[in-house]
């Protein structure tokens, strides 16, 4: 299912195109970014996404493996793993092909450590997600529906294509979540309650700023940009969120927050999706290749970093807070 040497797969394309347009439908703030940060100051196609990021329930059929899978028929590859034990996350990062690392972002998934919430937290989520767990994951002979962490290798077919059409069409795998359970879960884990809402829609597109043609590449001079258009940028831990090894810098917005309808036609707000930028530097080894202007994507500092993650997943977090605060969540 792989592409040829330079064109990525139809279908991959096809549908990447339809998470990005649907993510910005219903995102304001990355709208506006792109309007008043890009379309105006560097012209319109340079858009470069550096990685996509999805969030998942970590139980079998569904966790971080289904979507992963489906990225793996697509020619990407598993790459590294994340743990985040205080928010009981889980997360691995899937690269593309290297021929075609300039065309398609990187993948970054998480899961949910479902088991390691209070019984009260995992019966609401395992009310949405139980029956839909079973079928989709012993759907398929050589299937293991045994794996309590959700993170088994072997994901079935139907899980793989499940979560991929969840992806894609932005419609939840699940029945239309209640208020109720809603704020109960935000109490616990404002990331289960993002994922109860929002399913396996894009939670974030990362911008590269490297790869503007006209800009400097400096992400500091870009964040500030951002800060002075009135743009709110994610400040946990400072807002530039630099790996140990200086090479990898990331900065977010914070989450937008919008209208849901709820089950019983409730309409109240809730979180949505954010945006990201990152600046990846040349890897060491490779810095004379810079200097040359020959440099490509693949010798710049892959992969991401624990910590750093840590901070950019509260994008999502500290606009719950601001929301509740104000008491319109
Ligand atoms: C993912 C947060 C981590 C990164 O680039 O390290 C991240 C999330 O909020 O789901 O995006
Ligand atoms: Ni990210």
């Amino acid at each position: 299912m792989t592409g040829t040497a330079q064109e990525p797969n139809r279908l991959l394309k096809a549908s990447l195109d339809n998470i990005l347009s649907s993510y910005l439908a219903c995102t304001p703030s990355a709208r506006q970014v792109i309007d008043r940060v890009y379309t105006q100051g560097y012209g319109k196609d340079q858009l470069f996404h550096d990685h996509f990021a999805f969030r998942t329930f970590g139980v079998p059929g569904l966790g971080l493996d289904s979507l992963g899978s489906a990225l793996e028929a697509f020619g990407y590859t598993r790459q590294d793993y994340y743990s985040f034990p205080r928010t009981h996350l889980l997360a691995a990062w899937y690269a593309p092909p290297r021929e075609l690392y300039t065309t398609l972002p990187r993948m970054f998934v998480s899961q949910l450590q479902v088991e390691k919430l209070s019984p009260a937290a995992q019966a609401i989520i395992l009310s949405y997600t139980a029956d839909l767990a079973d079928s989709l994951s012993s759907s398929s002979p050589g299937s293991s529906s045994s794996s309590s962490s959700g993170s088994s290798s072997s994901s079935s077919f139907a899980a793989t294509l499940s979560a991929w059409t969840g992806a894609v069409t932005g419609v939840l795998p699940w029945r239309t979540p209640s208020r109720e359970d809603y704020l109960a879960l935000l109490q616990e884990s404002e990331y289960g309650a993002w994922v109860l809402v929002n399913g396996y829609r894009l939670n974030h597109t990362a911008l590269s700023v490297h790869n503007i043609a006209g800009h400097s590449g400096d992400i500091y001079a870009f964040a500030n940009d951002l800060v002075m258009k009135g743009f709110k940028l994610n400040e946990e831990g400072g807002l530039m969120k630099v790996s140990p090894d200086s090479g990898l810098l990331q900065c977010s917005t914070v989450a937008d927050v919008m209208d849901f309808t709820f089950a019983g036609a409730e309409v109240h707000p809730v979180v949505g999706a954010y945006m990201e930028f990152v600046e990846r530097k040349p890897q060491p080894q490779h810095a004379h290749l810079a200097a040359a202007g020959q440099l490509q994507e693949h010798q710049r500092r892959d992969g991401f970093e624990a910590a750093s993650a840590k901070d950019i997943f509260a994008s999502t977090t500290l606009a719950a807070a601001a929301a509740q605060k104000q008491g319109i969540l």
